[in-house]
C-alpha cells in the first residue's frame, strides 16, 4: 500500500484554546516572482508555560528574533510543519523572515503567481490552512490580530500592491522600487489575510454606507477584462445595500477591493477588505457569459460580500464550525438572490441542488454531519454538506422563528460575538435567547450526517369527516454513525380538495382562524395530527417551499400528485409535485411498464400546462423537464446501471415530447424565437430558458427539425446561453465537429468561453465521448494547471456525464485515476475535490463496481498521493 502516511485526524472533542495569542502582526514583503521575502513581527500573549509553537509549511527560515535579539539554534526547534520557540514571555515580540517561491507555487495556496512570469500577477489564498505557507503563525481561527502590512516590489513589474485594510502611505524606494502600507484596524484570524500585486486596471464607485461612512469600490482584473466588470459592481453595490436594510449590517473600512483571477481553486474568497474571485464568478459579458453565469456573479459576489459580517467580524472558533459562517453566508446569499430574481424558481434551483450534490454527498462514504466531529484534511470539508445543508438548518430555524424574531435573533448574535470567534451553540444560543426560545433540540441536525426520511401516512375518515396525518421519521446509518436519533422537523403543510383548491385547516387543539397552511412540528419519531371538518379525503401538499432538508415518503397516487403539479399556486410545490411524479414515472419505467398511470398523468399535466398561456416561462421551463440522472439514480438502492437510468429517463422525455407534439414544440420555439433579444431582463431570460427546454423535447421526436433550428440559431445569436444551447444540440448530430470547431475559433482567446467550449463536449452522453475527452486533453488551450480548465473537462466529464464516465468497460474509471494522479503532484486540492466522481462507486451494478474498485485501489496503491487526495481515496475505499 503506497498511499500516502496519512496525518492523525483532527478531533473537534480536543479542542483547547490556543496557549498563545497575537495581538498584532506587522508585515514587510519583499515581493517578486521566483522569490519573496516575508518579513513578520508578532506581538504575542500567553502565560509562558508551554514554548510558542508556530505553524509553518515549505518555508525557508532566514532569521528568527525574540524581543529583537537573534536567537541560538538552541533556543528553538524548526519541523516539518512547524517551529517552535523557548523563552517567549507574555507580551513578546518574535520576528521572522522567510523566502517563499511564489512560481513554483502551484498548489495555488499560500503566495501564488496567477498567469505567466512575464504578464501574471501575485496573490494570496489562506483560507483554511494557506497563511502557514507565507509565514509562521498559529494559523488557526481562533487567534484574532490586526495586521500592518507594507508591501515593497519593482515599480514597472508590480505597479499595484493591495492589501486588506485601510490604506497608510506609499512612496518610492530606490532602484525603481516602490511601497504601500495597509492597516487593518478589525481584529482578523489569518486566514482572512490578503495581498495582491501586479499589473492590474480598476473600475471604481463612490459609495456611502446606510451609517454614513463613505467607501471607494475598487474592482481589479488584468486590462482585457476590466470591461467585464461592471456587472459584479452593480451587483455589489445591490448586496451592500440589501445587507444594510435586511441586517442592519454596514460595511467597516474605507475601501473594498475585489480582484479577478483566473488560477483560483475555489469560488472566491472573503479576505477582509480584499475579496479575490475566481474570474468566472466576477467577468460577464453578454457574448461570452449564460444568464445563469449572471446570476451565478450576481450571487456569489454577494456571498462574499455578506461574508464580512457573517465570517468576518463574527468568525470560527475551529474548522468544525465552518458552517457557522458558510451555511449562513449561503443562506443569506440566497436570500439575497430570491429578492433579486423569482424566489420560486431560486428554490428550485437551490433544491435541485441540494438533491444533486448533497443528498448524493450523505447517501455515500463521505456523508458527515454539517458540523463534522473529525477531519484528516479541512479543505476536503468545504462541502455541499457544510455549505447547503448548512444553508438548510439556518433557513429552518429562520422559519421557526419568522422573519421579525429571526432579525432580533441575528442582532444579537452579530453584537454579541462582534470581534470573537464562535461556535454553532453560539449561534443557536443567541437565537434563542433574543427570543426566550429554546433552539437546542436544533443541535442535533449539525451533529448527524445522514438525509432523514419522512413518511407520511394519511388517512381519511368520512364519517367524522376528519382527516388523520401520521408523520414518521428515520435517518438511514452513515460512515461511523450506525445509529440515528430524531431531529425536529418542521413540515409546512397544506390540504387541496379533488379540484385543485385548498381547504381550509382546522387543527384540532388549535385555536384561532383557520389558515390554508400550516407548520407541523415533527420533534420525534412519530406523531399525529388531526384536522376536523374537512369535507373530502383531500390531497396533502407536505414539506412546502421544501420547509427541511429530508426525502419525503408518502404513498399518492399519481392522480394527486398531478392535481398538485397543475393547480397548487405556489410555483416551487407545483415542481416538487412534479419531480414526485417524474421519479414514479421512472420507477416504472426501469421496471419495464412503458406506459405507467404515473408517465400517464405527468405528461397529461404538462401538456396542459404546455397550453396555459398564463404560467411564467421559466418555471414551465423547469416543471417540463424531469428529474436529472444523478438524483434518479438516488431512488434504486442498489446496482445502479447509469446506462439503464439514462435510457429510462430518456423514455420520458420522448414520451412527453410525443404527448405534447412535435408541431406544438416547434411553433413555440419559432414563437419565442421571434421575439428573442439578447438582453438581461426577467422576459428575455425566462424565453430563452423555455426554447431550451423545448429545443431538447423537440430533439425527442424531430431531431432534423431541432438541429436545422440550432444551426440558424448558433449563426444568429448574440448571447452565450443560446449559442450554448446550439452547441449543446448540435454536438448531438452529424456536424458536431464543425460546430465544435466554429465556436473555437471565435472564443479563442476568451478562457471562460472555452471552459464552457470543454465542458460542453465532455457532457455529451455515451461511451464514445471518452475518446474526444482524451484528444481534447491535447488541445493547445488545456492545461491541468488550470483548475477551471480542469474541472471544465475532467469534472464535466465525470461528474455530469454518467453514460460517459461509467462506461461498462471502466475505461472512463482508468482514465481519471490516471489524470488524479498527475493532477495530485501539481495540485492536491483539485485532485481531492474531482475524486469525489467516485462516491457512488459501492452502489453501482457488479461489472462497473469492480471495474471502479479496482481503479481506486490501483491509484492508492501505484501512487503516494496527497493528504487531500489520500482523504478522500481512503474514505472512498473504507
Ligand atoms: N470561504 C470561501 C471559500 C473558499 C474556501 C477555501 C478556499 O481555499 C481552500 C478558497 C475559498 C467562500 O465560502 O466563499
Ligand atoms: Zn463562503
Amino acid at each position: 500500500m503506497h498511499m500516502s502516511a496519512s496525518a492523525l485526524p483532527v478531533r473537534l472533542s480536543d479542542y483547547a484554546a490556543p496557549d498563545w495569542r497575537v495581538s498584532s502582526v506587522e508585515m514587510e514583503v519583499d515581493l517578486d516572482i521566483a522569490s519573496s521575502r516575508i518579513r513578520t513581527r508578532l506581538t504575542v500573549h500567553g502565560d509562558g508555560q508551554r514554548p510558542l509553537r508556530l505553524d509553518g509549511e515549505d518555508l525557508e527560515l532566514l532569521e528568527l528574533k525574540l524581543d529583537g535579539e537573534t536567537l541560538d539554534k538552541d533556543r528553538y526547534r524548526q519541523h516539518d510543519d512547524a517551529l517552535e520557540v523557548d523563552g517567549v514571555r507574555d507580551g513578546s515580540v518574535v520576528e521572522t523572515l522567510v523566502r517563499v517561491k511564489p512560481a513554483e507555487n502551484t498548489k495555488l495556496e499560500g503566495l501564488y503567481l496567477s498567469g505567466s512570469s512575464e504578464a501574471g500577477f501575485l496573490l494570496t489564498q489562506c483560507e483554511a490552512e494557506g497563511f502557514r505557507r507565507i509565514t509562521f503563525f498559529p494559523d488557526r481561527p481562533d487567534v484574532l490580530a490586526t495586521y500592518t502590512v507594507t508591501l515593497r516590489a519593482n515599480r514597472a513589474r508590480f505597479p499595484v500592491l493591495l492589501a486588506g485594510g485601510n490604506p497608510d502611505g506609499a512612496g518610492e524606494l530606490e532602484d525603481g522600487r516602490h511601497w504601500a502600507r495597509f492597516v487593518d484596524p478589525h481584529p482578523k484570524p489569518s486566514y482572512l489575510f490578503a495581498l495582491v500585486a501586479g499589473r492590474l486596471e480598476k473600475i471604481s464607485r463612490d459609495y456611502r454606507t446606510a451609517d454614513g461612512r463613505d467607501v471607494t469600490l475598487n474592482l481589479w482584473a488584468e486590462a482585457d477584462a476590466i470591461d467585464q466588470c461592471g456587472y459584479a459592481m452593480d451587483a455589489l453595490e445591490r448586496s451592500m445595500r440589501w445587507d444594510e436594510e435586511t441586517y442592519g449590517r454596514n460595511y467597516d473600512l474605507d475601501v473594498f477591493h475585489v480582484v479577478a483571477t483566473h488560477d483560483f481553486n475555489m469560488g472566491a474568497m472573503e479576505n477582509k477588505g480584499l475579496n479575490i474571485f475566481n474570474a468566472k464568478y466576477l467577468l460577464a459579458t453578454p457574448d461570452m457569459s449564460t444568464d445563469s453565469e449572471y446570476q451565478h456573479v450576481e450571487a456569489v459576489v454577494a456571498h462574499e460580500y455578506f461574508h464580512n459580517w457573517s465570517g468576518n467580524r463574527v468568525t470560527c472558533r475551529d474548522w468544525f464550525q465552518l458552517s457557522l459562517k458558510e451555511g449562513l453566508t449561503v443562506f443569506r446569499e440566497q436570500s439575497f438572490s430570491a429578492d433579486m430574481n423569482s424566489p420560486s424558481i431560486k428554490r428550485i434551483e437551490d433544491v435541485s441542488l441540494l438533491r444533486r450534490a448533497q443528498f448524493t454527498e450523505d447517501a455515500g462514504p463521505l456523508a458527515h454531519p454539517v458540523r463534522p466531529s473529525e477531519y484528516r484534511e479541512i479543505n476536503n470539508f468545504y462541502t455541499a454538506t457544510v455549505y447547503e445543508k448548512g444553508s438548510e438548518l439556518v433557513r429552518m430555524i429562520a422559519g421557526r422563528l419568522g422573519a421579525e424574531r429571526f432579525r432580533k435573533g441575528m442582532d444579537l448574535y452579530f453584537d454579541r460575538h462582534d470581534g470573537e470567534a464562535a461556535t454553532i451553540e453560539d449561534f443557536l444560543a443567541a437565537l434563542g435567547e433574543a427570543n426566550r426560545m429554546d433552539l437546542t433540540p436544533y443541535l442535533a441536525w449539525y451533529g448527524q450526517a445522514g438525509t432523514p426520511r419522512l413518511r407520511a401516512l394519511g388517512e381519511y375518515d368520512a364519517s367524522q369527516r376528519r382527516y388523520t396525518l401520521t408523520l414518521h421519521q428515520r435517518t438511514p446509518a452513515t460512515p461511523g454513525q450506525p445509529h440515528k436519533h430524531p431531529v425536529p422537523i418542521p413540515v409546512r403543510m397544506a390540504l387541496f380538495d379533488r379540484g385543485g383548491h385548498m381547504l381550509p385547516l382546522h387543527l384540532r387543539d388549535e385555536e384561532g382562524v383557520p389558515s390554508r397552511e400550516c407548520v407541523l412540528e415533527l420533534d420525534g419519531a412519530e406523531k399525529q395530527f388531526v384536522f376536523e371538518n374537512v369535507p373530502e379525503a383531500p390531497i396533502p401538499s407536505l414539506l412546502r417551499g421544501f420547509s427541511a432538508p429530508v426525502v419525503l415518503e408518502h404513498d399518492y397516487v399519481p392522480e394527486d400528485l398531478a392535481t398538485l403539479l397543475r393547480a397548487d399556486p405556489d410555483g416551487f410545490n407545483r415542481w416538487a409535485a412534479g419531480q414526485q411524479l417524474s421519479g414514479r414515472a421512472f420507477d416504472a419505467m426501469l421496471g419495464g411498464e412503458t406506459s405507467s398511470a404515473a408517465l400517464q398523468a405527468w405528461c397529461d399535466a404538462l401538456c396542459g400546462l404546455f397550453e396555459d398561456a398564463d404560467i411564467d416561462p421559466a418555471l414551465l421551463a423547469e416543471l417540463l423537464m424531469p428529474t436529472s440522472e444523478i438524483e434518479l439514480a438516488e431512488r434504486i438502492e442498489q446496482d445502479v446501471d447509469p446506462e439503464a437510468v439514462h435510457a429510462a429517463r430518456e423514455s420520458l422525455l420522448d414520451h412527453l415530447a410525443r404527448r405534447i407534439g412535435g408541431e406544438r414544440l416547434e411553433d413555440r420555439y419559432d414563437a419565442l424565437q421571434s421575439v428573442a433579444s439578447d438582453d438581461l431582463d426577467p422576459v428575455s431570460q425566462a424565453h430563452r430558458r423555455l426554447k431550451k427546454t423545448i429545443l431538447r423535447l423537440l430533439f425527442c421526436v424531430r431531431p432534423d427539425a431541432a438541429l436545422r433550428r440550432a444551426e440558424a440559431l448558433l449563426a444568429q445569436t448574440g448571447n452565450m446561453t443560446d449559442r450554448l444551447l446550439a452547441l449543446h444540440t448540435l454536438l448531438q448530430g452529424p456536424h458536431a465537429d464543425a460546430a465544435a470547431a466554429a465556436f473555437r475559433e471565435r472564443h479563442h482567446t476568451q478562457p471562460l468561453a472555452m471552459d464552457k467550449w470543454f465542458a460542453v463536449q465532455a457532457q455529451i452522453p455515451g461511451t464514445e465521448t471518452l475518446q474526444r475527452v482524451e484528444t481534447l486533453l491535447d488541445d493547445s488551450a488545456f492545461t491541468l494547471r488550470n483548475p477551471n480548465r480542469v474541472n471544465a473537462l475532467l469534472g464535466s466529464f465525470s461528474r455530469a456525464n454518467p453514460t460517459g464516465f461509467h462506461r461498462a468497460d471502466g475505461a472512463g474509471y482508468r482514465f481519471l485515476t490516471a489524470k488524479l494522479a498527475e493532477i495530485d503532484a501539481l495540485n492536491p486540492q483539485v485532485a481531492a475535490r474531482l475524486a469525489n466522481a467516485f462516491n457512488g462507486w459501492r452502489r453501482l451494478e457488479p461489472v462497473r463496481r469492480e471495474a471502479a474498485h479496482e481503479a481506486l485501489a490501483s491509484l492508492a496503491s501505484e501512487h503516494a498521493l496527497s493528504r487531500d487526495l489520500a482523504d478522500i481515496v481512503q474514505r472512498a475505499l473504507e
